[in-house]
């Protein structure tokens, strides 16, 4: 079906093979990767490039990607210049417990916020090597992916014109808020959700951070977090009512809240500084199966949702990219769609894996603050069998850091 556009609509004269929706991590990723192994690829995005490049989100990559961004030549800058991290920081009852995952799992985070990654994806995939990427799009529509004619319509935004994309594959790279996912057919696939039934105020603040790891404050008045981002800007996080509204935090209240959540005995105070960002998320998880249809596949956000109480999302996007990418390239290369068609189940045991561990971090981070006691009193035990068994703090590691357990292979 095509758009009720009263504009003609240009088709394109040849068949790329793949036109990729959104230009986030994982569009960018698998942009890259095809054009490297000269797999033709569109990007169409619907924002500009300058927001695409400064949209503060993620800051924490798992070492497994890192490596393989690097496998692809696209982690220079990254590994110049982001901090590694090995370590987080739990403060409870006025008590800090710092838990050195990287010596348990012998891996790292990087932290290196989204903008710079997606700055350095798309200068690498347009500036160097000459990728088409189609930035301020608008009303895209996918059309026929259950056939073996796809194509794809937007309206280009300079001259209003609907133009439409023959192609071979659909990548639906366009996130949480995308179109493509709506692309599949009723009844197809199915989205299995889940919903915390609490709101987190996330916070950006232009001051240094305040201590050399990420800290988790587990409080009876609700979690709190400090996570670095760069020497000048500092995520935190506060629990709060879902649906609260983020004017009910003026500046004074954010700061004494976190001042109070993340208080422990020995610990440095708080830098505080401008709240350059303020906004509730209602937390929530989703995961859509299988995460393709016909000629059409979902990576990243698009296929789900990750609550950041871990750090996941973005990794996951880039996992979803790279498998994709290899997918695709086996395909276009030898007409061979074994991986193609073991993609979205090879995408979702890591997905599964890391949304069971973030929702297993998430109560006990949240269940001090839930009102009830037998939630908090399970909640105390997890923290503290962290500290006491060598067994739980070494399956802790291996799941805050993404490393893939032997069995989880493929
Ligand atoms: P993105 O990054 O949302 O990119 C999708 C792109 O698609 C475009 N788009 C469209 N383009 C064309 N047509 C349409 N109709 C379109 N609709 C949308 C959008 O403009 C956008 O450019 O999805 P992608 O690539 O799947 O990447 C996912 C990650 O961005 C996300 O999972 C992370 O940001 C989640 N996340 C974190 N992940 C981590 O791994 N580590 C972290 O430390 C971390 N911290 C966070 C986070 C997410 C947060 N928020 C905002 C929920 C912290 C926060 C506060």
């Amino acid at each position: 079906m095509i758009g009720h556009s009263p504009a003609p609509v240009h088709p394109s004269r040849r068949r790329v093979p793949v036109v990729i929706v959104g230009a986030g991590p994982a569009g960018l990723t698998l942009a890259n990767v095809l054009r490297d192994a000269s797999v033709d690829c569109v990007v169409l995005e619907a924002e500009s490039r300058t927001f695409v490049e400064t949209r503060p989100r993620a800051g924490f990559i798992e070492e497994w990607a890192v490596r393989a961004l690097e496998r692809h030549g696209l982690a220079d800058r990254l590994l110049e210049r982001a901090p590694r991290h090995g370590a987080c920081e739990f403060r409870a009852g006025g008590e800090r417990h710092r838990f050195a995952y990287a010596e348990v799992s012998g891996h790292h985070h990087f932290v290196y916020p989204q903008p710079l990654l997606v700055t350095d994806l798309v200068r690498q995939y347009a500036d160097v090597k000459g990728g088409d990427i189609r930035f301020g799009v608008r009303d895209v529509e996918l059309h026929d992916i259950g056939t073996g004619e796809p194509s794809v319509s937007y309206t280009d935004p300079a001259s209003g014109e609907h133009r439409r994309i023959a192609c071979r594959f659909v990548a639906g790279c366009d996130g949480a808020r995308g179109v493509t996912r709506a692309s599949l057919p009723p009844g197809h696939a199915h989205t299995a959700r889940f919903e915390y039934g609490v709101g987190w105020l996330a916070l950006l603040a232009e001051a240094p951070p305040s201590s050399d790891c990420v800290v988790f404050g587990v409080h009876p008045r609700g979690f709190a977090a400090h996570m670095a981002r760069s020497p000048e800007v500092t995520r935190y996080y506060l629990e709060c009512p879902s649906g609260d509204d983020p004017e009910n935090w003026p500046h004074e209240r954010v700061w004494s809240q976190l001042r109070e959540r993340l208080s422990a005995a020995g610990a440095a105070p708080l830098t505080e500084g401008r709240l350059i960002e303020k906004r509730v998320l209602d937390l929530h998880n989703y995961v859509v199966r299988p995460m393709a249809h016909g000629r059409l596949f979902l990576a990243g956000d698009a296929a789900h949702l990750v609550a950041p109480i871990a750090a996941k999302g973005m990794n996951l996007a880039l996992h979803d990219a790279l498998l994709l990418a290899e997918a695709l390239i086996a395909c276009h290369r030898t007409g061979d769609e074994a991986g193609l068609r073991g993609y979205s189940a090879a995408c979702l045991r890591r997905v599964w894996d890391y949304q069971e561990f973030s929702q297993w971090f998430a109560e006990l981070l949240h269940g001090p603050s839930s009102g009830d006691p037998f939630r908090a009193g399970s909640a105390a035990a997890r923290l503290r069998r962290l500290f006491t068994s060598p067994a739980a703090a070494a399956a802790f590691a291996e799941s805050y850091i993404g490393a893939t357990p032997p069995g989880n292979q493929r």
